[in-house]
């Protein structure tokens, strides 16, 4: 498409303004005239040909084109009697570089907001600009409209018609024969009038639509008066801001593509997501929220960048009041739908506006987003995650897994509530339910290296962080060699309880024999594991079991005091208590002397007990221990026993996952 843009006019309206310039060198604000305003639109919006039409001062024009040092080619075509004919002319003279030509047609005085140029750039007919909310003017433009076209286009038609502006999109087919028509104008003599006088002529085979621009700035500057109103709504549409919110650690082109057109609504504000944000709804962030904000800091068209702490932008559309918020269409529907919404009540409030791009989801995207994915499961970098994840997190949630299908539910699942997005930080080997799990007793009877062998299922298929339940850690000399196994594996911590000799499952307490460990001893096995310990992330987190062998509280905090100083990475703190309260006399003293070390709590018993208020009592870590064998081996003793009572299967099918979607749990590659 070629841009042709008409400056032969003498602009003698506009009085001293054009005594040494064309009328199009006007300056409409503090960085530019109408001409540079238009070329750089034109330019950004990927036309890269430019006809102009010159007549006085033509080489003041040309060479003021070439200064903007814009990636445009320009062809200048002076019309030679610029003082005795109308543009009709300018166009008879350029007509050679014009036929069979999509043509962007517009006036050099008219000043134009992006959003104007878009929506004419994306129509598919030829259109021209019209106003359905600016009043008929008395001498310029008006066009008359049928059903949606445009048939006449003059200063003298007031009825059907609305307020037009000489800025128009005409497909070679349509502008052809306007063409032919300033031809057969011009060498009839007729060069005096508008060319749109020729277009009116053949309208019913020149088809052009009206684009209503309704209020959006789409005017032509003829007198100085002009100049002041249009120059104010230059610097009003200046300083416009448009927001929008990024998760990504990935910057690729469909970003950059939605950038670029946010940018050209406004000054654009990038709102970051937290590294927490990012990590309850998608997924940890590779680049923590730092660097993603830098990444975005260095991208053309990108005002500012700030952080946006949640998935609600209310807080920082309430802060910075964009005139725009820009989002892709995906949000219509599903999770975000509520973010959505309230991000249209809190825009209401205010008058600002939403703008919703188609969104794509490219193949390209889906091929980042399954690397970044990978890379979260490297050893290295899942290890290191658990750590993070408190830091960042204060508390967080971690759900059993015993198998690679239960280590993808506990990947996959996530509930989005009010706009929020929750899912489980980390995974559990708990060794009960890995023992369940192969019909055996948890007494430390499945050996370590069929544990491995469970987390290695595990991993295989996940990239959450692990926590293992390393039941009594063994004896010091062989608990050396778990540590550095588990720390080459990915895991990111092991738990160890301060028992010694046949362990049996705290759940049972004192109804068997249970037998707790020195302080010293089990102190001695802490250093033995921190000092064979070989990357930094890696935690030894020590569980004082005084609580459920019934040995007191005070018991339970001179070994949690003493563990922190034989170095271990945190403290869990058991109770099969049916109320939380040992628990919360535990945390609280506990607090009261280290306000640093993470607590581990297992809320089997005392279940009721949620995780914000874990969180406001000082506990980092909450595991759900076992929550997923409880429920899915009864499902398959129940389906067993219909089956037998039924002598068929039809009747157990009603607490069947139907197949589809059994299969659909297991991704198709990861
Ligand atoms: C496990 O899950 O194996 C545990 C926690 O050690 S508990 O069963 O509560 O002892
Ligand atoms: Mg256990």
């Amino acid at each position: 498409m070629k841009a042709l843009i008409l400056n032969s006019g003498m602009g003698s309206r506009m009085g001293v303004l054009t005594s040494e310039h064309p009328k199009c060198m006007t300056e409409v604000s503090s960085h530019d005239t109408i001409l540079s305003r238009q070329l750089r639109q034109v330019a950004e919006a990927g036309i890269t040909e430019v006809v102009m039409t010159t007549g006085l001062f033509d080489s003041v024009l040309v060479n003021y084109c070439q200064s903007l040092d814009l990636s445009l080619h320009f062809t200048f075509v002076k019309n030679p009697v610029y003082d005795q004919t109308n543009y009709i002319y300018s166009i008879y003279c350029a007509r050679d570089v014009l036929k069979d030509e999509d043509i962007l047609l517009l006036h050099g005085d008219l000043v134009f907001e992006n959003q104007v140029l878009d929506a004419v750039l994306a129509s598919e007919e030829s259109c021209m600009t019209v106003s359905s909310t600016l009043p008929l003017p008395e001498k310029d433009f008006k066009a008359v409209i049928q059903d949606g076209h445009i048939v006449k286009v003059g200063i003298e038609f007031f009825t059907d018609a609305m307020a037009a502006q000489p800025l128009y999109k005409l497909k070679k087919e349509d502008w052809n024969v306007w063409l032919e028509q300033i031809i057969h104008f011009c060498e009839s003599d007729r060069v005096k009038c508008y060319a749109e006088n020729a277009f009116n002529e053949v309208s019913d085979r020149c088809q052009i639509v009206a684009l209503d621009v309704r209020n959006q700035l789409c005017a032509e500057i003829d007198n100085p008066e002009d100049l002041a109103v249009v120059s104010a709504r230059v610097r009003e549409v200046e300083n416009r801001t448009v927001y929008m919110c990024f998760s990504a650690d990935m910057i690729h082109s469909g970003h950059i593509a939605i950038i670029k057109k946010a940018a050209r609504l406004g000054r654009l504000i990038v709102g970051v997501l937290s590294d927490e944000a990012v990590a309850s709804y998608k997924r940890f962030p590779l680049l923590p929220f730092e660097e993603r904000k830098s990444l975005f800091e260095n991208i053309m068209g990108v005002s500012r960048v700030v952080e946006q702490r949640k998935l609600s932008y209310r807080e920082n559309l309430e802060k910075y009041r964009p005139d725009y918020v820009v989002h892709g269409d995906d949000w219509v529907t599903g999770f975000q739908k509520p973010i959505r919404e309230e991000v249209l009540n809190v825009l209401n409030k205010y008058g600002g506006h939403l703008v919703e791009f188609p969104y794509s989801n490219d193949e390209k995207y889906q091929k980042l987003e399954k690397r970044a994915r990978a890379d979260l499961s490297l050893p290295d970098v899942r290890r290191a995650r658990l750590r993070k994840a408190i830091e960042m997190k204060g508390t967080i949630s971690v759900m059993e897994a015993h198998s690679g299908i239960t280590g993808l539910i506990v990947e996959d699942t996530v509930v989005y509530q009010n706009g929020e997005a929750r899912q489980f930080d980390a995974m559990w080997v708990s060794s009960l339910c890995d023992s369940t799990a192969k019909g055996k007793p948890d007494i430390e009877l499945v050996d370590m290296t069929s544990r491995f062998r469970t987390i290695d299922d595990i991993m295989e298929v996940t990239t959450k962080p692990i926590v293992f339940d390393g039941d009594t850690g063994g004896m010091i000399e062989h608990f050396v060699y778990t540590v550095r196994t588990l720390e080459r594996m990915g895991v990111s911590a092991i738990i160890i309880e301060d028992k010694t000799g046949l362990k049996k499952n705290s759940l049972f307490g004192t109804e068997v024999i249970q037998m707790q460990d020195s302080i010293e001893h089990f102190s001695e096995k802490i250093q033995a594991g921190k000092k064979a310990q070989k990357t930094k992330e890696f935690m030894i987190i020590a569980r004082i079991e005084s609580l459920i062998l019934e040995q007191g509280m005070e018991d339970a905090l001179e070994r949690a005091f003493a563990f922190v100083k034989a170095g271990a990475d945190g403290i869990m703190i058991h109770s099969r208590k049916p109320d939380p309260d040992e628990i919360f006399e535990f945390v609280e003293k506990f607090r009261a002397k280290d306000s640093v070390t993470p607590i581990v709590v297992v809320p089997t018993s005392f279940n009721m007990v949620t995780e914000e208020e874990f969180k406001a009592r000082g506990v980092n870590v909450v595991i759900y221990a076992n929550q997923l064998t409880r429920t899915g081996f009864p499902a398959m003793q129940n389906a067993a026993r219909m089956i037998l009572e039924h002598h068929r299967a039809k009747e157990c099918d009603e607490i069947c996952m139907p197949f589809k979607d059994i299969i659909r749990l297991i991704p198709e590659d990861v």
